[in-house]
């Protein structure tokens, strides 16, 4: 998606063989609109401008232009990045280790978070998987039929429940029968009120998990920030996970993504159970890159 940012950077950014830190933004501002359009959200445009700049003022261009650009974006993107965090860096110490999943409605946390019991159980790890949607009871039944085909234990509570209950009697089963992982599901909203907000600070009140991850739908396009600062304000945060980047609109979320100072901790890449992929910043940067 920067592909024309770079173009431009090597022709037009340019004086007298080098870059200068006024000729970088002059680039920078005549490219603003349509790197918005594309789906960079603007305080992200800002945050590249001003890191770019600084990193290009005074070189000269000798050897390859490109290259060197391209640099400078990939430094200035690993710079905003938080400490790497993947799922494959979670070490459960007290168990079970306790991960609740939030989201809008349909971005996928249910099928995540059973590609992330199947990929523990593959590592080794027993997990149990609970449904504290208790809301809909077709959001129970598609989680448990996921469950059952994945092979995956699961517990649900009854339809009408306090959520906040069925969560901390799922953790109580997980402690009791030795799992080293609980991940806990929690309802879709299309949008985040206050009872939600309330209704959710309870359950992380009442069960204290070890990891609060937000799924965001890969398609969303630049929503991504504004629904990390809403469920971010609501509960805290602690990771990611990105859904539906085997859709077309990879980079505009992924970049987003990159600058929400939240680790990622892998991408779902499919419908099917083991379409998982673990986060790797260096080749996320080179799909903006292009
Ligand atoms: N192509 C693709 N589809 C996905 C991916 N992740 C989820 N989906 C699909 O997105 C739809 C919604 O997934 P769910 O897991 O039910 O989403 P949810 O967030 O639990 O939905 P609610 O509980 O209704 O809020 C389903 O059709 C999934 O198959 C992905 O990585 N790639
Ligand atoms: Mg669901």
């Amino acid at each position: 998606m920067l592909g024309k940012l770079i173009d431009e950077l090597t022709t037009k950014g340019i004086v007298k063989k080098k870059w200068t830190k006024k000729s970088v933004l002059k680039v920078f501002s005549s490219m603003e609109l349509e790197l918005v359009a594309q789906g960079v959200p603007p305080a992200i445009v800002d945050r590249l401008k001003e890191s770019v700049s600084r990193k290009l003022d005074g070189i000269e261009t000798k050897g390859n232009p490109k290259e060197i650009v391209r640099r400078a974006i990939r430094r200035a993107i690993l710079e905003a990045l938080p400490p790497k965090t993947s799922l494959d860096k979670i070490r459960p110490s007290e168990l079970p280790y306790k991960v609740i999943f939030f989201g809008f409605n349909g971005v996928g946390k249910s099928l995540s978070i059973v590609k992330m019991a199947r990929h523990l159980q593959k590592k080794g790890y027993r997990v149990l998987v609970v449904s504290a949607d208790t809301y809909r009871a077709a959001a129970g039944d598609q989680l448990e039929g996921y469950c059952r085909s994945a092979n995956v234990p699961m517990f649900k509570g009854p339809r009408g429940a306090d959520p906040a209950a069925v969560a901390y009697d799922g953790v109580s089963m997980a402690s009791s029968r030795g799992y080293e992982f609980v991940l806990i599901d929690t309802a879709g909203r299309n949008y985040l009120n206050r009872n939600l907000s309330e209704e959710l600070r309870k359950i992380v009140r009442v069960i204290k998990p070890d990891l609060k991850v937000l799924v965001l739908d890969g398609l969303a396009g630049n929503d991504v920030l504004n629904q990390c600062d809403s469920f971010n304000d609501a509960v805290g945060i602690d990771a990611l996970i990105i859904t539906k980047v085997d859709g077309s609109g990879l980079s505009t979320p992924l970049i987003s993504a990159l600058y929400s100072g939240k680790p990622i901790l892998f991408l779902g890449t499919g419908q099917g159970f083991d379409d998982i992929s673990i986060f790797d910043p260096e080749r996320a940067i080179d799909y903006i890159l292009q």
